[in-house]
């Protein structure tokens, strides 16, 4: 790593139609600053205009994924008047999970360590989760007097149910990826030698996939969380009209018929 890259608290490499987005501040276990979210924002920001990306990779350097936010980045004093952490939730951390959501593409995030607090749940937002067998998953919050953020109390019901989505918010457990996969809370649970590979091949291969189509999965998915069944019938409806007005539904059908691989164009 380069002088100038251990100076940035974010790291963005855009490749194969993979942009990598490493939260890098691993003496800190990659811990949010305010500083370190305007470097993610303008990461982000820069992703989503570059046309030639297609998938969005998320990772820690380090043997952390994200501590979330960094307990001394502001004065707390016992006996003084607190932070107006609404500010900072308004501020930063629900623009950026609306940010991962809200991105027309797939997102992945490679979970290489432990992801605790907001990165718990910054990493849960992602859209396919794989995590290094030594990783784990702590609703830190509450052992500080605070309530999960970064859309956990939405997002940690829906994937593991409320009974264990009520006790990791209580008692801030360790949830051990092997048993977060078991849970259903991510996606696998991988060789810590074998994550960044793994992760990497699979952003690579969804880079290459139907791109818009991948984004309107991706909308009609989140949506059905709040839909009843005939509101969601009615969306994918109107999502499969969209879809097939895309020039690689044509491309799938076409390679689909010719008996070749398809070259999709995101378009
Ligand atoms: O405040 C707002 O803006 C509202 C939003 C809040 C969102 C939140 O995320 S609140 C929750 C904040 N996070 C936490 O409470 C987690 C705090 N960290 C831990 O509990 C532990 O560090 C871990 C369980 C994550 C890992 O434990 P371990 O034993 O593997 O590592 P460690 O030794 O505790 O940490 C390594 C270093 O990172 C250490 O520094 P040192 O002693 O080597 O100089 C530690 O202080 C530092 N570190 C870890 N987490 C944070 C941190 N420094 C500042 N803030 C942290 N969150």
């Amino acid at each position: 790593m380069s002088a100038s890259e251990t100076e940035k608290t974010i790291l963005l490499t855009i490749a194969d139609g993979v942009a990598t987005v490493t939260l890098n501040r691993p003496d800190r276990l990659n811990s949010f600053t305010a500083a370190m979210h305007d470097e993610l924002r303008q990461a982000l920001a820069e992703v989503r205009e570059d046309r030639s990306v297609r998938c969005l990779l998320l990772t820690g350097a380090g043997r952390g994924f994200c501590a979330g936010q960094d307990l001394s980045d502001r004065a707390v004093a016992p006996g003084s008047k607190g932070p107006d952490l609404g500010v900072s939730i308004e501020t930063n951390y629900n623009p950026l999970i609306r940010t991962l959501r809200d991105l027309p593409m797939p997102v992945v995030c490679a979970v290489n360590g432990v992801a605790a607090g907001a990165g718990a749940n910054i990493a849960l937002a992602c859209d396919i989760v794989l995590a290094a067998r030594s990783a784990s998953f702590i609703q830190a919050f509450c052992k500080i007097g605070l309530i999960p953020d970064s859309g956990g109390t939405w997002t940690l019901p829906r994937l593991v149910g409320q009974a264990r989505a009520m006790a990791l918010a209580m008692l801030g457990d360790k949830v051990p990826a092997e048993q977060a996969e078991a849970w259903g809370m991510i996606w696998k649970a991988v060789d810590d030698e074998r994550l960044m590979e793994e992760a990497g091949v699979l952003a690579r291969h969804l880079a290459t996939q139907p791109t818009h189509g991948l984004a309107l999965i991706k909308r009609a998915i989140h949506a059905s969380s709040t839909n009843d069944l005939d509101t969601q019938l009615d969306l994918e409806r109107d999502f499969q009209r969209e879809a097939g007005q895309s020039s690689d539904y044509r491309e799938g059908v076409a390679a689909f018929i010719e008996k070749r691989a398809p070259n999709f164009e995101g378009r």
